[in-house]
């Protein structure tokens, strides 16, 4: 099956009783038993849940692994992957990434003896300069959020597999529909499906993918003993959402090119971060290992300074102010003020998140009215 396909079949088969094409919400905590054990197949809805379990099937077949696990949240789903490990492990990871990601690792997991190492990966053969025998995970965010660096997948991953680490692929601002991290060779691929997998930003969801069993067993357990599972009804809109995928993020690539090259034109705007430009660093890598550039963008101004971020971002009336991103509508955020706050200034600054950085969600409206709207609010 080819991925347009995948996005509507993969892993699915209508429901058993009445043939209904879309699985029902199961909308059930538990599962009547004839006899101590005797059920058919679902217990108790955090260890299984028929609706979830579809969406589960969906994830894997679109990101070509073999096992799909379903959270309450993307932060839950990177919580379970992080659980893998013991006190005294070391995990490798991007300096610029989502912010909730670098304080859950800072300010959660660190406090159980866990030690992260923040680097540019820009160069991916810099991972192994940090590498010694207590490295246990290398984790790669690509494109990054906010700064839109690539790092070379199958660079980590041959770096990975020659000291025995696990790698993990964030395939959120990307989507299987850009990069498919495992045929890459990552072990593990996370995702906020609150982003694009969801597609319509009314659900809050995170997504794990792997290939191997015994790795799936393990997050299985995770999943079940700390219990960050969603619901029903929220897997159900997920399921929905990545039916569309593919030819919503077609649009927002477009969409994505033609706002990025009308800032790179605008003479007040000093610097467009997308992996799509021929200057970008590593636009030869993401030109390797996506099909196209996605929809997320990031940008400074020539004045350079907080006001008039904030003025631009306030002034905009079809982009929304507001955190998350991969949604159907445009949205507009400050990372510096709202995703990024929780990394200290000193930190974001060395990778680029200044407070003049506006970063942009491009949405599938009409690309005219999307830079008719950035025109007026830059002024
Ligand atoms: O918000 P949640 O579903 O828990 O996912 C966290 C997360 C993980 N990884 C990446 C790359 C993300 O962008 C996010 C969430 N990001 C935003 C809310 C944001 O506006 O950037």
């Amino acid at each position: 099956m080819k991925f347009n396909t995948k996005t509507i079949h993969g892993g699915q088969e209508h429901d058993k009783a009445y043939g209904s094409v879309m699985p029902p919400i199961y909308q059930t905590s538990t599962y009547a038993q004839s006899t101590p054990g005797g059920h058919k197949g679902y217990e108790y809805s955090r260890t299984h849940n028929p609706t979830r379990n579809a969406l589960e099937n969906a994830f894997a077949s679109i990101e070509n692994g073999k096992y799909g696990l379903a959270f309450g949240s993307g932060l839950a789903a990177i919580d379970a992957i992080i659980k893998l490990l013991k006190p005294g492990d070391e995990v490798i990871s991007t300096n610029d990434l989502y912010g909730g990601t670098y304080r859950l690792f800072t300010k959660v997991f660190e406090g159980f003896g866990i030690k992260f190492h923040f680097i540019g990966m820009e160069n991916a053969s810099n991972i192994e300069d940090y590498v010694n025998e207590n490295t246990k995970l290398i984790w790669v965010e690509t494109p990054t959020n906010p700064m839109m660096n690539i790092i070379d997948v199958k660079a980590a991953s041959n770096i990975a597999k020659r000291h025995n680490i696990l790698l993990a692929v964030d395939n959120t601002f990307a989507t299987p529909y850009l990069q498919q991290p495992i045929d890459l060779g990552a072990d593990i691929v996370m995702h906020s499906a609150t982003k694009y997998l969801g597609g319509h930003s009314d659900v809050v969801m995170g997504a794990l993918v792997v290939k191997d069993k015994e790795l799936a067993d393990k997050l299985y357990f995770i999943q079940n003993a700390s219990g960050a599972v969603c619901g029903p009804q929220d897997s159900f809109l997920v399921l929905r959402g990545i039916k569309t995928l593919h030819i919503r993020m077609q649009r927002h690539c477009e969409n994505g090119k033609a706002v990025a090259e009308y800032l790179a034109s605008h003479p007040k705007i000093a610097k467009v971060y997308w992996p799509g430009f021929e200057n970008h660093p590593n636009h030869k890598i993401a030109k390797n290992q996506m099909k196209d550039f996605g929809g997320m963008i990031s940008f400074t101004t020539k004045g350079n300074n907080y006001n008039e971020a904030i003025r631009i971002v306030e002034n905009l009336k079809i982009f929304t102010l507001a955190e998350s991103l991969g949604g159907v509508e445009s949205l507009a955020g400050h990372p510096a003020s709202m995703t990024h706050a929780s990394i200290p200034k000193e930190e974001r600054e060395k990778t680029g998140v200044v407070d003049s950085l506006i970063r942009l969600s491009v949405g599938i409206e009409d690309a005219e009215d999307l830079i008719a709207d950035l025109a007026q609010a830059i002024g």
